[in-house]
């Protein structure tokens, strides 16, 4: 069963070629399925991982408010001068009530709107957010598959779910913003542990230089604790709206870029480390299903719950069991 060819339906084939020519329709039209969890896209996202591995993916994670959609938008531009085909996928965590923050995304990338070497995409999910998750890996393999040189992931910093959608990226640059007095913002301590990058953005106002200051300190003593070889987390001040300091950015992100070129082997072991999390995301989701669909077996998920309820069973037992029947199906 490992490594056997996907067998695919030939309209399938179809599709998961338009998608590896670069047609943005089909592109599109997967990721919405992708989104809504359509177990009939599942094969043509096999095909499609099986082809990946060419994008550049770039984290960018900060409070709300913190100018990512706008520090997003120069980096685009930066690449673009530099010839480089640029995919931005921004995770919106809040789905059901955020028309609002994701049209706000799109209108602070606008200028890139007829750029066809540009496709800014957001990302939301109906159901949980686990499914955020599972669904922004599956627009990663799409986006992924069709070669674009960057593809820039933007999620809003808040919660554990964030945190895992970040690990996705070998490179991730946290926003921080001068708020106040000289306090480093709450970095969530997740947060702090997979930056690489700092942009201490809306370096036009007050205080900037002082929570870069506060940072850089945080940092070092953290650096003292750490393997010697291990990647240093870079502080940059930045002014998204004019543009200021996204050279020092884009030259932190590709310093990390070639580190990660220079230790192959650490680069593998966050890809894998990532791969096991997605593995088991893909798992859970399946387990899900399957539990749901128990309980449309006529009673199946009752009898098993009384089971558990009066204690003739137990939970321990029922999860073995679950995962031994997926296996034989
Ligand atoms: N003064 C100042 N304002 C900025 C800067 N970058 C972004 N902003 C503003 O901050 C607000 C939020 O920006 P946005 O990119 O939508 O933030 P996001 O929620 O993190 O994506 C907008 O009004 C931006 O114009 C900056 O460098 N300086
Ligand atoms: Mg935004």
């Amino acid at each position: 069963m490992v490594g056997q060819e996907v067998a695919l339906s030939s309209s399938d084939r179809q599709w998961v070629d338009r998608i590896l020519g670069g047609d943005l329709r089909a592109c599109t039209r997967l990721i919405s399925r992708a989104e809504s969890g359509d177990e009939a896209a599942i094969p043509l996202l096999r095909a499609l991982y099986r082809e990946g591995g060419h994008s550049k993916i770039i984290g960018v994670s900060g409070p709300p408010g913190a100018g990512k959609s706008t520090l997003v938008d120069q980096l685009i531009h930066w690449y673009r001068k530099r010839g480089l085909r640029v995919a931005v996928v921004a995770v919106d965590p809040s789905s059901p009530f955020s028309g609002g923050a994701v049209l706000g995304d799109r209108v602070r990338m606008l200028r890139h709107a007829t750029d066809s070497n540009v496709f800014i995409r957001s990302v939301a999910t109906r159901g949980s957010l686990g499914g955020l998750t599972r669904a922004t890996g599956d627009v990663l393999t799409i986006l992924d598959a069709m070669r674009w040189d960057i593809v820039i992931l933007e999620t809003v910093g808040v919660g554990q779910n964030e945190v895992e959608i970040m690990r996705y990226a070998p490179v991730v640059v946290i926003l921080q913003t001068p708020g106040g007095g000289d306090e480093v913002q709450a970095v969530k301590a997740g947060m702090m542990e997979i930056a690489h990058v700092f942009a201490v953005n809306k370096a036009d106002t007050p205080g900037a230089e002082k929570v870069a200051q506060t940072l850089s300190k945080m940092l070092a003593i953290r650096a003292e604790s750490r393997p010697a070889t291990e990647w240093r987390p870079v502080v940059v001040l930045t002014e998204a709206l004019s543009g200021r300091g996204i050279e020092d950015l884009a030259q932190a992100i590709e310093e990390r870029q070639a580190y990660l070129a220079q230790h192959p082997e650490l680069e593998r072991e966050h890809r894998e480390r990532q791969l096991q999390a997605r593995v088991a995301e893909l798992a859970s989701v399946e387990l899900r299903k399957m539990i749901a669909q128990l309980t449309s077996e006529s009673g199946a998920l009752r009898a098993r719950m009384n089971s558990l309820l009066d204690r003739s069973s137990d939970p321990y037992e029922f999860s073995r069991e679950l995962l031994a029947s997926s296996s034989s199906r």
